[in-house]
């Protein structure tokens, strides 16, 4: 069989000797990759998984057992449409991007290397998790989204190499080289450097790291440069099993905790460390982790290079079409708080820097109905307690509240004030270490783990007692 015909595609590959090329000197590189980097211990397992064969609707739900280095990992676009044209910016109307359009270069560039980069640095973060699964339907889960995560990386090489030449060539190669949290060579975004070791972490990082993949995805999607457009619109479809595996894998271990703690006299941490749960206190601190990291991720609250993305048709904002009547964005303000002279104070910024903060606005209400949801499991458990989002403002390691320091709640503080009172705020080591402890394989067929409630259903038609993976 040739290589054409194990990439399952709508891409025309078959007849396109020169993305063959590429993709046969990448391939096997990028399978050495996943080899090295992917998931620790599992490779030779037969798992329960969903592979892509089309775009069609009854295409991208096919469910069988597959061992993961044998995953067909496959190049696909959403339909075109015939005569699109530029949704926004500068050049609305005009007929969109077949092929890159040179004075826009190196931004598009840097736009499908920054996303193609976070695909492979998750994988890597994730890669340890298999041997401390909560139960077989969880370790099916983590391989979904690991083989999905690395068809996300083949979607963005595929537009390197077809649209990009040589140096989209070398783009793609590097893409196989950065390691997330390497000194010498870390991946780009922050968020993809933290280490991402026990299951808490893990579903953290699906809930708030994948949906601001979301939202660039979506915002991407909106593209006047149609094969990135196109090829986001699909990616889109599998992203959202990754935000269901964390925003519900969080909500288990929620309404865990909530009967743990009512079994208790007092509710307390310390019983509730000793009855085998994860107190509340600790879930909210990673909480707080990984919703500060992953609000980075938007860039600077005042951004040109968002305002250029948007002028050149290359970046939208969320739901661009559906949304917004006025798809120009050149006269409005944006008013935000800005730290100046040690105070936070309003300044006004023309709206087309301020599209990071918009987006992020966005992410931040999608947020807030996932921490609705879970704490509707505490209200049902009658548990008191409630989990909270912080300000936008703390703990930010990228734009305007850089390099200040914030409380939970957004009030500006001193450096020495959050060095004193972090430890209440964000996990440290003994966190870490006691999270550890619960993270213990169970693999028997229909168990669970102590520390988090079983699904309410199953996966791919199959119940909680399906053997997912074959060990
Ligand atoms: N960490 O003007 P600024 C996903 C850099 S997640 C480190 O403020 P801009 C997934 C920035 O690169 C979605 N550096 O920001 C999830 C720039 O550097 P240079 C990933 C950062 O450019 C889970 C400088 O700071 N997709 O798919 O407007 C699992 C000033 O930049 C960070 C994308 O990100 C950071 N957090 O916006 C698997 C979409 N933030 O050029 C997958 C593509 C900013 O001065 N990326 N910087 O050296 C973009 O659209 C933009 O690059 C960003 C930044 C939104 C990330
Ligand atoms: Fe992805
Ligand atoms: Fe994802």
């Amino acid at each position: 069989m040739s290589l054409y015909d194990r990439i399952p595609n709508n891409v025309d590959l078959a007849n396109d000797p020169q993305l063959q090329r590429a993709l046969e000197k990448w391939l096997p590189n990028y399978l050495a990759w996943w080899h090295d980097m992917g998931p620790e211990g599992f490779q030779s397992k037969d798992v329960y998984l969903r592979t892509a064969v089309s775009v069609e609707p009854d295409g991208w739900a096919h469910f069988d057992f597959v061992k993961m280095p044998e995953y067909r990992w496959g190049i696909f676009l959403a339909p075109g449409r015939p005569g699109a044209t530029i949704g926004f910016g500068d050049f609305l109307g005009k007929p969109a991007y077949q092929e890159v359009p040179g004075e826009f270069r190196n931004a598009l560039r840097r736009i499908i290397v920054t996303q193609g980069d976070t695909e492979p640095a998750s994988v890597e973060q994730q890669r340890r998790l298999g041997a401390t699964c909560p139960s077989l339907y969880d370790l099916r889960n983590l391989f979904q989204v690991n083989v999905e995560e690395g068809r996300h990386l083949w979607a963005m090489v595929y537009i390197l190499q077809k649209f990009f030449g040589r140096d989209g060539r070398e783009e793609a190669e590097e893409l196989l080289q950065r390691r997330s949290g390497d000194a010498d060579k870390p991946r780009i975004l922050g968020a993809f450097n933290q280490p991402c070791d026990d299951w808490l972490n893990f579903y953290a990082f699906t809930m708030f790291t994948d949906r601001d993949g979301k939202y660039q995805l979506a915002s991407l999607a909106e593209s006047g440069f149609e094969a990135l457009a196109r090829t986001c619109q699909f990616m889109l479809t599998e992203e959202a099993h990754h935000m269901f595996v964390g925003e519900s894998g969080l909500e288990r271990i929620v309404k865990r905790t909530a009967q743990l703690m009512k079994q208790t006299a007092h509710q307390s941490d310390d019983e509730v460390r000793s009855a085998g749960g994860i107190p509340l206190s600790i879930i909210q601190r990673y909480i707080n982790f990984w919703y500060s990291y992953s609000l980075d991720l938007f860039g600077g609250e005042i951004s040109s290079n968002s305002a250029d993305f948007f002028a050149a048709g290359l970046k939208g904002r969320y739901l661009e079409q559906k949304k917004y009547e006025d798809h120009n964005a050149q006269e409005g303000i944006f008013t935000l708080p800005v730290v100046e002279n040690g105070k936070l104070a309003d300044k006004e910024v023309p709206l087309r820097n301020a599209l990071n903060e918009v987006l992020r606005q966005e992410y931040v209400k999608d947020c807030e109905r996932g921490l609705a949801r879970w704490n509707k499991a505490l209200e049902e458990e009658k548990v008191d307690t409630r989990l909270v989002l912080p300000s936008t403002r703390f703990h930010r390691h990228q734009g305007e509240y850089a390099n200040s320091w914030f409380d939970i709640a957004g009030n500006l503080i001193s450096s020495e004030e959050f060095e004193s009172r972090k430890e209440g705020w964000l996990p440290g080591d003994e966190e870490r270490q006691f999270v550890r402890t619960l993270m213990q394989p169970v693999t028997q067929l229909g168990k669970i783990a102590n520390w988090i409630s079983p699904p309410k259903s199953g996966v791919g038609g199959k119940s909680f007692e399906f053997e997912y993976v074959r060990l």
